[in-house]
């Protein structure tokens, strides 16, 4: 199966995950502020640069993967907009190569890198660029 379908199927998955558990009026309360504090605008308003500004907030607190889970849902249901919905799904701040939406679906934490083995970032090549032009 190509990325793309398990993607499409991991996001039908996820969808209907967030329709069964419905929420509350509490939960609903609890987000709209969070997302106040944060300046971020309602979910069908929200562009890429609002979903990068609410992850990068969710990666600094060291959210747990249970509120993530809750926040991604709670996204979903109140039709988050397409561009930030993408940002979001495709985000990968730990650095471990797997997108969030995986992560959700694996149930591992899109924040912390516990996967074996991790994806190392080599800047060897880089290194050697940088050098040769300090030669120059
Ligand atoms: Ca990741």
């Amino acid at each position: 199966m190509d990325n793309q379908s398990s993607k499409e199927i991991a996001l039908k998955h996820l969808e209907k995950i967030a329709n069964i558990d419905g929420g509350s009026e509490r939960e609903d309360d609890f987000f709209v502020g969070f997302m106040k504090s944060l300046g971020v605008p309602k979910p069908s308003k929200m562009t890429e640069v609002d979903a990068e500004k609410l992850l990068g907030n969710l990666a600094t607190e060291k959210c747990s993967k249970e509120f993530v889970e809750s926040l991604v849902y709670w996204l979903l249901r109140q039709g988050i907009s397409p561009p930030a919905k993408e940002a979001i799904l495709e985000s990968d701040i730990d650095g471990d190569g797997v997108p969030l939406w995986r992560e959700l679906v694996d149930g591992s934490n899109p924040f912390v890198n516990d996967r074996n083995p991790p994806v190392i970032q080599s800047n060897f090549g880089k290194d050697i660029v940088r050098k040769e032009n300090l030669e120059l």
